[in-house]
């Protein structure tokens, strides 16, 4: 008897994500996978977000964490399309558990979906959710040189953000070094700087605004 082999759980991941994205494409979905180091200013730049684009633009929100419902408790004060996935001890989303958190929401009502990943500059790169784009992000307080260490989220990343810009003031932080480290790395994705604390925030809103392609008046 021949013995069925499911050869490598990425070729899984990657078959599930295939489904996660022919259903969001049905649906006209924008999908986004936010990718950054804890404490870069993920939540805050959607709760920032869902803010700003309320009646413009119908966002709904995955969001992926070890443990606690704290970071979809701040976003469900914007939106009821948000649903939390605690990952226990991994590190990283996969493509079925977003497929699950999907069948929670009401895509019939969104226009955008961000993925929130788990905090971490590493392996969420390797793991295709159905997103159309990766959103690889920094901020200021992590330090100068996150780009040129995590090469691979550099490359793969349609769009770098540069979070926190209001702290270069007070904290070493080389800009010319790290856009050219950026620059190096990737010479087409774009780079947007900004800071959610501030409410600078227009660069993003109108690259979102670019990738949905609606007539929407933002
Ligand atoms: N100074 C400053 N702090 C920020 C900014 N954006 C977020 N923060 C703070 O950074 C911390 C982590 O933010 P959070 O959204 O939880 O990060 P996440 O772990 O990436 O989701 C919070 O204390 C935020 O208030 C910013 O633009 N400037
Ligand atoms: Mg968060
Ligand atoms: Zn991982």
């Amino acid at each position: 008897m021949k013995v069925q082999v499911v050869e490598s759980v990425l070729k899984l991941n990657d078959e599930i994500a295939a489904l996660n994205r022919e259903s969001l494409r049905k649906q006209g979905i924008f999908c986004l996978d936010l990718i950054g180091g804890p404490g870069c200013g993920k939540t805050a730049l959607l709760e920032a977000t869902l803010r700003a684009l309320k009646g413009k633009l119908r966002l709904g929100v995955l969001v992926g964490d070890l443990a606690t419902t704290r970071d979809a408790e701040r976003l469900a004060r914007w939106t009821d399309q948000v649903v939390q996935i605690n990952t226990g001890k991994g590190c990283h989303l996969d493509a079925n558990q977003v497929r699950q958190a999907m069948a929670r929401l009401d895509l019939a009502k969104l226009d955008v979906l961000v993925i929130e990943n788990v905090g971490n500059l590493i392996c969420p790169v390797g793991f295709d959710l159905g997103q159309d784009v990766k959103v690889g992000m920094f901020s200021v307080a992590e330090g100068d040189d996150k780009p040129a260490k995590h090469p691979p989220l550099v490359h793969e990343a349609s769009l770098l953000l540069l979070n926190k810009i209001d702290l270069l003031p007070y904290v070493p932080f080389d800009l010319q070094k790290f856009r050219a480290d950026v620059r190096t790395l990737n010479s087409q994705a774009e780079l947007l700087e900004i800071s959610v604390q501030k409410e600078q925030l227009e660069p993003w809103v109108t690259w979102l605004g670019n990738q949905v392609k609606r007539e929407v008046n933002l």
